[in-house]
């Protein structure tokens, strides 16, 4: 990585605490993913991407910037990677997993700030982010409080902070606050960028993004079969990198691993015995490298066949129908597939529970963990009727309030390793 050492100062990152977060990284990659046995070929890609993340893949960005097109930093599902595109953007989610720069952070927010905002302000603080360096703006839109407060801070630490407001109810107004909102952020866009969007871009936006979209969906209806053909680490990791890769090659690669896929179950291969404990995970989105939970379930002998997050199928589901002459209305069809994201900080939202219990049906899962950062008051409430709604329904609900730190990590394993027993068919 030392070839890189003159863009990261460039970019004003802090070259010593950049190398020690590189060093943690690296070593958490090679004992969780690296360590796995019997991994399709085709990740090969996935592990050269996550060895070039702070690499090659920001000397992309930069060249996209020489090239005048704008680097847009995101968090949050809302906000439509379409129109990026459609103004020859780049997107990159911004979100962030690790437990790092915490102290830092605080000096922004309060102690009790949900982990994913307080990685980002950690990773902004400490300046170790090559990302949010690269971007030349940052989308912050209106979701949950935390979020919707901490834009404020963040413009303390960076020069671009734009908003976004996202409603909380699906009604009429709901839906044409959205409109208006998306269409305002095109009109920011063509100024940031001196391109217009036409239906021409759009359309061309919304197929690269569809195509990406259709891709890992692909993945997530492979997952299903038994024996799983690929482990829960892998699908998750395939999910997180989805969010900073260039789209077109990302979703080339994820194709040719569906076919590896498809392969192995003709051959009925599996990472995990047809025997395994089945489970779904659902709630707050996993960020790079947030791998904690997948790693200890995944060794406790389960197998995780899918994610009802934002980082998985609640990011991926639906598709937007590119009908209409007009931008107005190829953002109107924007607008009807976004507001299917069944996010918790909705009311009412119904359709959560349901696509969950779908998805473990289709996935013949045997158990749910019901996955939530401490102080994530959207997805911490829902778990009460979100449980109750499932288990209901026959399905074994556990229930888990977690952070990025380690300090529960044995804690979380005797319930996990509990909840696998369970469960075991
Ligand atoms: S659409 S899930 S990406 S808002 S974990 S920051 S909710 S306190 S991330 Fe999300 Fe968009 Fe919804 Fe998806 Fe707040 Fe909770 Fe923290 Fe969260």
């Amino acid at each position: 990585m030392s070839e890189y050492r003159q863009m990261w100062a460039d970019l004003g990152l802090d070259l010593d605490k950049h190398d020690a977060l590189l060093a943690v990284l690296g070593q958490a990659y090679q004992d969780v993913y690296l360590s796995q046995e019997g991994r399709p070929e085709a990740m090969g890609y996935f592990d050269f991407v996550m060895s070039e993340v702070h690499g090659l893949r920001i000397e992309e960005l930069m060249d996209a910037k020489a090239q005048g097109r704008p680097v847009v930093g995101t968090f949050c599902v809302f906000v439509p990677e379409e129109l990026i595109l459609a103004v020859d953007g780049v997107c990159v989610g911004l979100c962030a997993g690790a437990d790092f720069g915490t102290e830092a952070a605080e000096a922004y927010l309060p102690r009790n700030t949900c982990a994913l905002i307080k990685s980002v302000f950690g990773f902004a603080a400490e300046r170790v982010c090559p990302y949010l360096a690269a971007a030349d703006v940052l989308v912050g839109e209106y979701t949950c409080d935390g979020k919707k407060k901490a834009y404020e801070e963040l413009t303390a630490l960076h020069p671009a902070v734009w908003t976004m407001d996202v409603p909380q109810v699906k009604d009429e107004w709901g839906t044409e606050r959205y409109r208006r909102e998306l269409r305002r952020f095109a009109g920011q866009l063509e100024e940031l960028s001196g391109r217009e969007i036409t239906v021409e871009s759009l359309r061309h936006g919304i197929e690269v993004v569809g195509a990406k979209r259709a891709a890992l969906q692909r993945l997530s209806r492979l997952r299903q079969a038994v024996p799983s053909p690929v482990s829960g680490l892998d699908g998750l990791l395939i999910n997180q990198i989805s969010f900073y890769d260039d789209p077109a090659r990302f979703t080339a690669s994820v194709n040719t691993l569906c076919d590896e896929l498809e392969a192995r179950i003709a051959a009925s291969e599996g990472v995990a015995p047809a025997s395994a404990p089945r489970i779904l995970l659902s709630g707050c989105p996993m960020a790079v490298p947030n791998w904690k939970v997948h790693h200890l379930l995944e060794s406790a002998g389960a197998v995780v066949v899918g994610e009802e997050s934002c980082v998985g199928d609640r990011g991926t589901q639906g598709t937007v129908v590119p009908e209409g002459d007009t931008v107005e209305e190829l953002i109107d069809a924007l607008v009807e597939r976004y507001l299917t994201i069944d996010c918790a900080i909705f009311t009412p939202n119904p359709t959560r529970a349901r696509h969950a219990q779908a998805m473990h049906r289709e996935a013949s899962a045997h158990g749910i963990i019901h996955y939530a950062l401490q102080f994530c008051g959207p997805y911490q409430v829902e778990a009460t009727g979100f449980e109750r709604t499932l288990e209901a329904e026959g399905v074994p609900v556990l229930r888990i309030d977690t952070d990025y730190g380690s300090e529960d990590t044995e804690q979380l394993r005797t319930r996990m390793e509990a909840f696998v027993e369970r469960i075991r068919p």
